[in-house]
């Protein structure tokens, strides 16, 4: 059994590039690390239809199922496997199938709203804030949602004005003041290296003794 001895939270607006911080810093740890997208706690609104589901605030913390979060980190933090919901963007909808995800040693929450929630700030090890200006976030996020997802530029635009900036001033830019790390612009090679490096040693044998919750263990070791 793996009690993971590292959480790591990431947060920070749409197309901060918080994604790509998150698999660049446990890049070469693969095996070691668990990615959790904060996007698949989005909560099942399987009782409402397509039309509905599209107006709903998704950048709102409300959208969010805090207590499935909150849940399944505890689980993964004390070694027990989880039932992972998996999320459709392009229907707004939680997907049927769940996905088994084990305990590694290194555990990476990421999403807009990952440094959100008390509790969940409390598992968490280290708190990163990727901080991008919105006029670079607002071009990669056209680009994902009219390329990437086919959508219409007009409803991009409509969507970016009436939620998703009012709501990134209101919840997300806020929890910058929860952050350990602020990463300026996005995946800045030197914060990645240094984080990488961070990411490493957690997960390697000689952090091992440090087990979270494990405190037996942790007398045995640490006073020896
Ligand atoms: P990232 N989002 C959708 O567009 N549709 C959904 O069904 C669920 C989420 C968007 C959400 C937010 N907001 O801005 C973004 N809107 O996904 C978060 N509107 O994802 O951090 O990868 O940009
Ligand atoms: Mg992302």
């Amino acid at each position: 059994m793996t009690i993971p001895s590292f959480a790591i939270g990431i947060a920070g607006g749409t197309g901060a590039g918080k994604t790509t911080v998150a698999r660049e810093i446990t890049d070469n740890v693969e095996e070691a690390a668990t990615l959790i997208p904060l996007d698949n706690y989005y909560k099942d609104l399987s009782h409402m239809d397509f039309e509905e589901r599209a107006t709903v605030n998704y950048d709102h913390p409300s959208a969010f199922e805090w207590d499935l979060l909150q849940e399944h980190l505890d689980a993964l933090l004390s070694g027990q496997a989880v039932e992972m919901p998996q999320y459709d963007f392009s229907e707004h909808l939680r997907k049927e199938e769940r996905v088994t995800v084990e305990p590694t040693d290194v555990i990476v929450l990421e999403g807009i709203l990952a440094l959100y929630d008390e509790d969940v700030n409390d598992m968490l090890d280290l708190h990163i804030y990727v901080e991008t200006d919105a006029d670079v976030r607002i071009l990669r996020r056209i680009e994902r949602d009219v390329v990437e997802r086919g959508r219409e530029l007009e409803g991009v635009m409509d969507q970016y004005l009436s939620t998703v900036k009012p709501m990134h001033e209101q919840f997300i830019e806020p929890t910058k003041k929860d952050a350990d790390i602020i990463i300026p612009e996005g995946a800045n090679a030197v914060a990645v290296n240094l984080l990488e490096e961070k990411v490493q040693a957690e997960s390697s044998e000689m952090a091992e003794w440090a087990v979270r919750g494990d405190e037996e263990r942790y007398e045995r070791e640490f006073t020896d």
